[in-house]
């Protein structure tokens, strides 16, 4: 599958199952002392106000936010607490380094949580300054049905289930193909008490110095 996929988008890295069950689970207990600090909000889409279905936080120097009066962004602090984030846990530093080998760090970690029923529309990463750099993301907790497709929204797609602990790289040309997740399949994982899915996405948003 992922072979297939490799030659029709090139850079798309699939891993499944890079955190066995205690990374999981450790990196889980991070997560947790991030959303104390950082609590989960409901984002809103640009000029309509639109809720999105995932709740997010962040972590890291820059956080991507979005609401109906500013649009998508990154700024250092919650819009809600007004504080700034906490930091990245160095796991998912050490995930970065050994996916994304060579490149600057990533500045910002967004969290999404997806509770049964919500989804992500097709979408493409583009709020970063330097879209060289891959996107590294991981799941946690229940199934979750990805799908990427190409440059263009209309492009083929293809789709596969993510599961707790399998870490999706994009790279190379992914970088900019649409993306998202159709759907969480409830009840799939006992990682999370409440259910649902975290994905975490590590990104480099500036160009680093030179
Ligand atoms: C998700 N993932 O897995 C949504 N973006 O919940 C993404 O939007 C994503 O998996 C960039 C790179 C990898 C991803
Ligand atoms: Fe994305």
């Amino acid at each position: 599958m992922s072979s297939q996929l490799g030659h029709a988008i090139e850079g798309f890295r699939y891993c499944p199952a890079e955190l066995d069950g205690r990374d999981q689970f450790e990196l889980l207990g991070a997560l947790r002392v991030v959303l104390a600090q950082a609590p989960l909000y409901t984002p809103a889409m640009p000029r309509t106000g639109k809720p999105l279905s995932a709740r997010m936080s962040n972590c890291g120097s820059l956080g991507w936010v979005t609401d109906k009066a500013g649009g998508y962004r990154y700024q250092p602090t919650h819009p809600e607490t007004g504080r700034r984030w906490p930091p990245i846990p160095s796991m998912l530093l050490d995930l970065w380094s050994r996916l994304a080998a060579g490149t600057p760090p990533p500045e910002a970690c967004l969290i999404n949580y997806y509770a049964g029923g919500t989804r992500m529309g097709s979408h493409v990463d583009a709020d970063e300054q330097d879209r060289s750099v891959p996107v590294v993301s991981v799941s946690l907790g229940d199934d979750a049905v990805f799908h990427i497709g190409g440059l263009k929204r209309g492009d083929p797609k293809f789709r596969l289930v993510l599961h707790s602990g399998d870490v999706a790289v994009l790279g190379g040309t992914s970088r900019m193909a649409y993306h998202g997740i159709d759907r969480i399949l409830p009840g799939t994982c006992d990682l999370l008490a409440e259910g649902g899915r975290f994905n975490l996405t590590l990104r480099r948003v500036m160009p680093a110095a030179i």
